[in-house]
């Protein structure tokens, strides 16, 4: 048993040790030790163990580079997380780890494709990765490969505890996250005949949503040196990111909570406004300039901003057809989009492109859908939308053939290579039910539109990319 109060977190990214551990290390440097919080990490994919074996022999510690727009740089050193552990090798852990009053809340980074949503967001049942969890956990034997087994897990470890409330605050950039998940972690524990564990969540957990914010760039290998020549330390895993950062939570907690509003975390009840906005204007800021950059040749996202019809597009996509449609408005959305186009520029954090543009097809639903069907529901064609889209399905169509060479990752590729595998390629993205929800069927000018769109899209790149 520990002797200060503890948070898990499931998932150990770059953003998350730049997001809540630095939020955590804030805080702690304001307490006395007995009081301080501190993290244990648990990774949870074969595929992402080189940074958590890392960690682990730093015992957890690593350094944060700071960076303001105009270059200036801290170096501060991350003290939160005190444990890290691996449960894609030895699910064993989730429990040992959460058998332990002392822990508080499970905090979760998983990426948007990590929930298995379907096209009417509830859990994809039928994906082997669910179905496998769904047996591993009904039959309580054998090793999980998704957030729902190793949460499940968790959950059923605190179950059997005396005190075992605990919160589950997930912090992925899905709209409303919290309730998102809680509705599909019950479909799961259904699923698995977890009848019992079923009404004890009801009593014992809870699901906040938040939202989330720094730009975070994958780290590259010269901040090892960087980091050496500033603060001295050899550190083999250090992260880097933006100097702004902001954490929106519901103030919906099972138990204790580390006293993050003292550092600028802010609890409320209102958080759907703030992650509509950050999630509509930032995240699909993001996604709607990056495929057409990298066709661009671009390599990191600040070179989008400084081409000036780029700008000139995503201020059109921004203030005609995203601002107008966000209606609950707690704060200026104009200077929000103003700070945003401020941090996009910033180059010295060198964001790149290729980290933006990849899980293209779960990001979709998410950031931009939304934003599309609020303006075809006001009989707007978003025209801004549909050439940036446009784009995004060339980057897709070039990239896959071949044509244009570009590291695009996404564990949905399979569903970009059907459509272009399909006799009707445009067709059949255009009538996919996980992307568009029904919306182009609804809308057959926008289905129009579109399609010419690509077209004539494709059309400009045969020189290019012949
Ligand atoms: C980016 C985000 O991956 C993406 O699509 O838009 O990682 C973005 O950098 C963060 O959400 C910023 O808080």
């Amino acid at each position: 048993m520990s002797e200060n109060n503890r948070l898990v977190h499931f998932g150990i990214g770059a953003f998350h040790r730049g997001h809540q551990a630095y939020y955590l290390q804030l805080l702690n440097d304001t307490l006395p030790e007995d009081e301080r919080w501190y993290y244990t990490d648990i990774n949870l994919r074969q595929e992402t163990r080189a940074i958590p074996t890392a960690l682990k022999k730093q015992n957890g510690s690593y350094h944060f580079k700071r960076i303001a727009p105009d270059g200036s740089a801290q170096f501060i050193k991350i003290r939160s997380i005190n444990a890290v552990e691996d449960a894609s090798e030895n699910a064993g852990v989730i429990a040992h780890v959460l058998n332990d009053d002392k822990v508080k809340a499970i905090t979760i980074t998983v990426t948007e494709g990590g929930y298995y949503l379907t096209d009417s967001d509830d859990l994809n049942l039928t994906h082997a990765e669910i179905a496998h969890d769904v047996e591993v956990i009904r039959q309580q034997h054998g090793q999980p490969k998704t957030l729902f087994g190793f949460l499940a897990l968790a959950l059923l470890a605190r179950q059997k505890m005396p005190h075992g409330a605990i919160t589950v605050a997930t912090c992925d950039n899905l709209r409303d996250n919290g309730n998102r998940l809680k509705k599909v972690f019950y479909q799961f524990v259904q699923a698995a005949q977890l009848t019992e564990l079923e009404t004890w969540l009801d009593d014992n957990v809870t699901f906040p949503c938040s939202m989330v914010d720094r730009i975070t760039p994958v780290p590259p290998a010269s901040l090892l040196e960087d980091v050496k020549l500033h603060t001295g330390m050899d550190d083999a895993c250090p992260i880097m990111g933006e100097d702004f950062e902001q954490w929106v939570i519901e103030d919906n907690f099972a138990t204790t909570f580390p006293p993050l509003e003292k550092v600028g975390v802010t609890f409320t009840n209102n958080v759907h406004a703030f992650e509509e906005a950050k999630i509509r204007i930032l995240n699909g800021g993001h996604f709607l300039l990056s495929y057409v950059g990298a066709l661009r040749g671009y390599i990191t996202y600040d070179e989008n901003i400084r081409d000036s019809e780029l700008n000139e597009w995503l201020k059109q996509y921004h203030q005609n057809e995203v601002i107008p449609t966000i209606y609950d408005r707690p704060f200026d959305l104009e200077e929000y989009r103003a700070i945003i186009i401020s941090r996009f520029s910033n180059s010295y954090i060198a964001d790149s492109i290729e980290r933006i543009a990849m899980d293209s097809i779960s990001k979709f639903p998410q950031f931009i859908l939304p934003t599309v069907k609020l303006n075809l529901d006001r009989d707007y064609m978003p025209t801004a939308a549909v050439n940036l889209i446009a784009h995004w399905y060339c980057f897709l169509h070039l990239n896959l053939s071949g044509r244009f060479t570009f590291n695009y990752k996404d564990p949905y590729l399979s569903v970009a290579q059907r459509w272009m595998e399909s006799p009707e390629p445009i067709e059949a993205f255009l009538s996919d039910p996980d992307i568009w929800q029904g919306l182009t069927s609804r809308f057959p000018m926008f289905h129009q539109a579109l399609a010419s769109q690509i077209q004539q899209t494709l059309d400009s790149y045969e020189e290019r990319y012949p």
